[in-house]
């Protein structure tokens, strides 16, 4: 097979990158930071491209998947797992900036990429979408505003693909993790903070970004006529909140 994983330079997508090699498949490797891409290309040999790309320039994708290399092409898998988060403050608080990032990364940089190579999977009548979603996406949280949101739009474009590509041989399927450590996820989360984004972690046995690959990669190697659409993955050791209740508030009516 071979998989265009964007995000490729870190967490989950360079797991994502060792796993699929690992078992004699060839992975485009695509992220900014091509540093990271060309010590992996080193490190994996020549079954990893490592391909530049800002998911949320659209000329930056369009470059980078048309100077793809002929026997590089077909794409079987797209993994659309390039993203991030930006700080977990309350909405009130929050950088209009930062908030923009995201949607464009998280979001309309998946649309992007999608956009672009749906139609040669369409064509060819096969092909995997695995959108990386999260479980902010379908549960409230204080400070998951923006994020959460564009994961929210990560799930429901996911349905959305699955309503308009049955009948064709091309699958999605929104995979949604819950914890995961040992990514940059949370240091870029909390800024470059990396004593705020380790205590995200004490005390407990996060997921790791090899359990997303694996995860990954049984959805890729499952019988073509099978689509999973929504896959949420935690570890044993989270659950749900419920909602939160504040006793003693004051409303507008009680301050009049
Ligand atoms: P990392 O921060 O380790 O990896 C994020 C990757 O996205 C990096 O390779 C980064 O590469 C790339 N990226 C960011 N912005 C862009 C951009 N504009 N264009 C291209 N690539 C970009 O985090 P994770 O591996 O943990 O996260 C991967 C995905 O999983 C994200 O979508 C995240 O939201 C999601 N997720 C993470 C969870 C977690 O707990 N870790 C849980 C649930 C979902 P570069 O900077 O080189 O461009
Ligand atoms: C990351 C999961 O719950 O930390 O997508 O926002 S969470």
């Amino acid at each position: 097979m071979n998989v265009l994983i964007t995000g490729a330079s870190s967490g989950f997508g360079e797991a994502m990158a060792r796993k699929f090699i690992a078992n004699g498949h060839r992975v485009i490797a695509a992220a900014r930071r091509a540093d990271r891409l060309d010590a992996l290309h080193m490190e994996l040999g020549a079954n990893l491209l490592p391909v530049t790309m800002d998911v949320t320039d659209r000329a930056s994708v369009t470059q980078a998947l048309t100077r793809l290399p002929i026997e590089w092409t077909p794409i079987d898998v797209l993994v659309n797992n390039a993203g991030l988060a930006l700080g977990t403050e309350p909405a009130q608080q929050c950088s209009l900036d930062e908030w923009t990032t995201m949607i464009d990364t998280n979001a309309k940089g998946l649309v992007t990429v999608t956009h672009a190579i749906l139609p040669d999977m369409l064509a060819r009548n096969t092909g995997l979408i695995i959108n990386v979603g999260s479980v902010a996406g379908n549960t409230a949280y204080s400070g998951g505003n923006v994020y959460g949101a564009t994961k929210a739009f990560v799930e429901q474009f996911t349905r959305n693909l699955r309503a308009d590509l049955v009948g064709t041989g091309v699958r999605a399927t929104n995979l949604a993790p819950g914890l995961v450590g040992g990514t940059e996820f949370s240091n870029v989360r909390y800024r470059g903070n990396d004593a705020a984004a380790a205590k995200v972690y004490e005390g407990t046995q996060a997921l790791t970004a090899e359990d997303i690959a694996e995860t990954a990669y049984w959805l890729a190697t499952l019988p073509p006529h099978v689509n999973v659409i929504q896959l949420e993955v935690v570890p044993t050791c989270q659950g749900y909140a419920g909602w939160n209740i504040k006793r003693n508030t004051v409303t507008p009516e009680q301050t009049r």
